[in-house]
């Protein structure tokens, strides 16, 4: 059984997976008003694996994302304004509008970027780690990929690196149950995709990803082994994609069962009736925290809009290594 975390840390898991749900269902609207340019891979019903892997983590430890990463980059702690005016596609954004949904980045929080290449966060968060080992510092990279993600190659490359070296990452296995549009049970032949781990001889944990509680109490270990020299630990969180794959897919592929079932573990609501049955909050502190969330919301969407579109000179930036 879960120790239950002190009552701030809670409150601060719900405000985290509020920002991102309420921060989701908008980007939703503007993508189907046409306010937004490309693709978007929304988050919703999987707030409470971000939020759980990223409250126990530091400013400086290392995040690498997926095209699926907004909920990283906000449970990381990245503001609003400069995210939605990247979606926007505006030089107020955090990769100067250059960028998108998909690649968002801020390494000043050690946000090194969501990723529209599967699988690629893996070897990404393996630099992070090494760095860190060479560096001789405290700083662990959480890596997060998709279940779809688990069968392609650089993963297992950067599973078999860490584990050789031992070095600080932490994979964090998002088993959303789909994998573009085909089930996760279709594509892989274990369900349980964190047995992989096992051929790297790393600890693996299955955590219930629409307890935030769980998922912060495992990461909480993980961080401590992966400080400690202790090498990789693989988490799998069981959660579920509430919308397509991206906005727009028609999900006839979905069995229409699994939805409302689901729903019912919802980890943003159920969390919240907790903290107001356990007197955690009360109702107006709940209130103030959702109406702060969604004032920022409002203003970061104004924001976005109304900045300006990149100078296209701006292409011939960032594409080579300047000197410092
Ligand atoms: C190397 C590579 N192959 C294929 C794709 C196309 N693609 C984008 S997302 C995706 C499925 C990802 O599924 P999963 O890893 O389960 O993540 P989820 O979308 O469920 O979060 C695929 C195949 C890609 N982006 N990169
Ligand atoms: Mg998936």
């Amino acid at each position: 059984m879960a120790e239950t975390p002190a009552e701030a840390t809670r409150v601060e898991l719900l405000r985290r997976m509020e920002r991102i749900r309420r921060f989701e269902t908008r980007v939703g609207e503007l993508f189907a008003d046409n306010e937004l340019p490309g693709f978007v891979h929304l988050y919703l019903g999987t707030e409470g694996v971000a939020a759980g892997t990223c409250e126990p983590l530091s400013e400086d430890d290392y995040i690498t994302s997926t095209h699926r990463g907004h909920g990283h980059c906000i449970a990381k702690g990245l503001e609003f304004k400069p995210m939605v005016a990247e979606l926007y596609g505006k030089e107020t954004g955090y990769c100067g509008g250059k960028g998108g949904s998909m690649h968002i980045a801020d390494v000043t929080q050690g946000m090194l970027g969501a990723n529209g290449i599967t699988a690629s966060s893996t070897p990404i968060g393996g630099g992070a780690a090494l760095a860190s080992q060479i560096r001789g510092n405290d700083n662990v990279a959480v890596s997060y990929l998709g279940d779809g993600a688990t069968a392609q190659g650089p993963y297992h490359e950067a599973l078999h690196l860490a584990a050789t070296w031992e070095l600080p990452q932490i994979y964090v296995i998002e088993n959303n149950h789909y994998g573009e549009m085909t089930n996760t049970e279709v594509q892989h032949p274990v369900t349980d995709l964190v047995k992989q781990a096992d051929a790297y001889d790393l600890p693996g944990v299955i955590v219930n990803g629409q307890d935030v509680e769980e998922v912060r109490e495992a990461t909480v270990e993980a961080i401590e082994r992966a400080r400690n020299g202790g090498g990789p630990t693989v988490i799998e969180a069981k959660t579920y994609r509430y919308e397509g794959h991206y906005e727009g897919d028609p999900q006839w592929y979905k069995d229409d069962e699994d939805l409302p079932a689901w729903r019912t573990a919802d980890p943003v609501e159920n969390y919240r009736d907790e903290l107001l049955d356990d007197g955690v909050l009360t109702e107006d502190e709940y209130g103030e925290i959702t109406d702060e969330i969604d004032a920022n919301l409002e203003e970061a969407v104004a924001f976005g809009r109304d900045s300006p579109y990149p100078d296209p000179e701006a292409a011939y930036e960032g594409v080579y290594a300047e000197e410092i």
